[in-house]
């Protein structure tokens, strides 16, 4: 899955000096390590946590540390973490643009045709409607076709030992990645991968919906039925998995993902409908009672409603939706309204055209 866009969301706005490296502010830099040029294998904090894998799983301690010092450095992945440019306004019709586009959407169409059977089984065993899959599978790797060229383990270890020391929150997110090498660890291990051949984004997101290793371990399913996940080559175990995965983030079978709105709401009203942000919060009659009015169908909505607003850019109108609980699911997978709205508008343009 997409942490790759969580985490460059988390730096927006942040001072493009962050993109001058990890040694830049410092002066006199002559006896100074330079990143990355201590191999892993002679990097203390590396090999103490390859023992501390090895124990915590029970893997062969041997093994741990030398697939760990067979890691490289990547010196772009550290760069990839501070994209300057990310502050740039938000912009919805930009954004969309990007995934709801003609390519994509013949693309979406060989996909569904080709894999109609194994999205019509995931819908019928996970309640999530194929649409949603091909617009994820879509919008994350175009059907397969960008799946990341980076080895995993080589961007996991950089993320690990080598995030960015300017980040505001490198710590945590240096946590984070050491969460995720140690399962691409333990799951290639026990599964019987070479950790070598697997390739991903600069996050180390895998495969068609391009999962992290700790989501590949909690929610990857073997949907083909050949007993091994494979989120790479099979797009039935890829579909079956992001169906799953949003089983476990609270996909309810049959609810709409959102409802256009007709937008009233102003001044007090308006900041307390956008102040939950896109965690639903509100009954139709609570919007309807503040000025956004929900078309006659959505009256009946069983669950609550969050005011979504998407932005066009400094000069544009912004986009008012109001997202379900189904919305909120889709940013579960990536923590965005621009992606979520893109994921079903994408679904929804493969879907007419199938149709035509
Ligand atoms: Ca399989």
């Amino acid at each position: 899955m997409t942490t790759q866009r969580l985490i460059s969301s988390c730096l927006l706005g942040l001072a493009s000096a962050l993109s001058l490296g990890a040694g830049a502010a410092q002066p006199a830099p002559a006896a100074k390590t330079v990143q990355g040029s201590t191999p892993y294998g002679e990097r203390a904090d590396a090999m103490q946590m390859a023992a501390d894998i090895a124990a915590r799983h029970d893997l062969p301690v041997e093994w741990v540390r030398s697939t760990m010092a067979q890691a490289r450095f990547l010196p772009q992945v550290p760069r990839l973490m501070t994209p300057a440019a990310q502050g740039a306004a938000k912009n919805w019709t930009v954004y969309r643009s990007r995934f709801v586009e003609p390519v994509r959407i013949r693309a979406g169409v060989r996909f569904w045709q080709a894999n109609a059977a194994a999205l019509a089984r995931a819908e019928k065993t996970y309640g999530v409607p194929a649409e949603i899959i091909v617009g994820i599978i879509g919008v994350e790797t175009i059907y397969g076709q960008q799946m990341g060229n980076f080895r995993v383990i080589d961007a996991l270890a950089t993320l690990s030992f080598d995030f960015p020391a300017a980040h505001p929150r490198a710590a945590a997110r240096t946590e984070y990645f050491r969460g995720e090498l140690e399962q691409f660890l333990r799951f290639t291990h026990r599964a019987g991968m070479d950790p070598f051949s697997l390739r991903g984004s600069y996050a180390g997101a895998m495969g068609m919906g391009q999962f992290m290793p700790s989501s590949w371990v909690k929610w990857a399913v073997d949907f083909d039925g050949d007993n091994r996940i494979d989120l790479f080559g099979s797009a039935a175990d890829a579909i079956g998995s992001v169906a799953n995965y949003f089983v476990a983030h609270g996909w309810k079978p049959g609810m709409p993902t959102h409802y256009p709105v007709v937008m009233r709401a102003q001044g007090s009203d308006l900041a307390a409908l956008l102040a939950p942000d896109i965690l639903p919060q509100f009954t139709a009659s609570d919007m309807a009672a503040r000025g956004v009015q929900l078309p006659s169908g959505a009256a009946a909505h069983p669950g609550p409603l969050a005011l979504v607003k998407l932005e066009n850019g400094a000069e544009g109108q912004p986009l008012y939706i109001a997202g379900t609980e189904n919305f909120y699911a889709i940013t579960r997978y990536n923590w965005s309204s621009y992606y979520a709205l893109s994921v079903t508008e994408l679904g929804q343009e493969v879907a007419a055209a199938m149709r035509r």
